[in-house]
């Protein structure tokens, strides 16, 4: 049996909580080999968020340095599965098409699967100057990484646990979702994104949407020119002859 960690960010989030723990299909992925552990990550919640996940069987990490990109990296630093898969606590990703995910990323050989929001058919889920940062940011991400990821922004992701283990990744805030896919694609890993349903969501916005945007250009643009860390540099000594040192770089 494989196991699966459900990692999901969560800053007050109390009200939304059940019907995010409903929406996930225990019992079928449980039937198809993955032994499921889901860690909701309270990101300093004052409404009790920790207390109603607990109350729902999850396992709780607490991380009271607010930011998205703090709360994930806490979470990911605790799961232990296999495979990591995440999602919003606000209703609005399918965690109910995770068995259809898994199976993308275990017959395609994929080791960093995310998923494309974008799509005419949730147009309604999503506020039409939210989409056209988001298509914003994808296309100068695009443009500046040269990957296919038509959704930077997504933050449904399915991969293999050693993924992260290998990757730098240094954003606290919003911007953690575009490095963490940048960095996986520049490393070389086997990557692919697939369409999914995106729901309005439940309870209170929190994002400082311009400030989120603004955020993550600087981001963009910083990532792209810094030294490339994220790939794996090995260092060959050259015994016959101490003086050489040679270094090749392994996409
Ligand atoms: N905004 C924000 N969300 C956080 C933070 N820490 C954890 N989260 C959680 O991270 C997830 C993503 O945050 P959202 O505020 O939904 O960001 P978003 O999806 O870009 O924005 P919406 O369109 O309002 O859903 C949610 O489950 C939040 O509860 C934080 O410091 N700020
Ligand atoms: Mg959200």
């Amino acid at each position: 049996m494989s196991t699966l960690s459900i990692v999901i960010p969560a800053l007050n989030e109390a009200v939304n909580l059940p019907r995010v723990m409903a929406s996930i299909p225990r019992d079928r992925l449980e039937r198809e080999g993955w032994h499921v552990d889901v860690l909701i990550v309270d990101n300093g919640s004052t409404d009790g968020t920790g207390q109603v996940a607990l109350a729902l069987g999850a396992h709780v990490v607490h991380e009271p340095r607010r930011g998205y990109g703090n709360a994930y990296r806490a979470g990911f630093t605790a799961a232990t599965g296999d495979v990591i898969a995440t999602g919003d606590a606000d209703c609005t990703y399918p965690f109910d098409a995770l068995p259809r995910l898994l199976h993308s990323l275990t017959e395609d050989q994929v080791e960093f699967l995310t998923t494309n929001r974008l799509g005419h058919e949730n147009r309604a889920a999503m506020k039409r100057s939210h989409a056209v940062g988001n298509h914003v940011l994808s296309t100068v991400s695009r443009a500046l990484f040269r990957n296919a990821i038509r959704d930077s922004q997504s933050g449904m992701w399915v991969f293999r646990r050693y993924v992260w283990h290998q990757l730098r990744v240094f954003s606290t805030g919003m911007s953690f979702s575009q490095e963490l896919k940048n960095a996986a694609t520049l490393a070389g890993f086997r990557y692919a994104e697939v369409p999914i349903e995106y729901r309005v969501r439940g309870g209170e916005v929190k994002l400082h949407a311009v400030r989120a945007g603004a955020g993550n250009l600087a981001q963009l643009v910083g990532h792209r020119f810094r030294r490339p860390i994220e790939r794996c540099v090995t260092t060959v000594i050259d015994l016959r002859e101490p003086a050489t040192v040679a270094q090749s770089e392994e996409a």
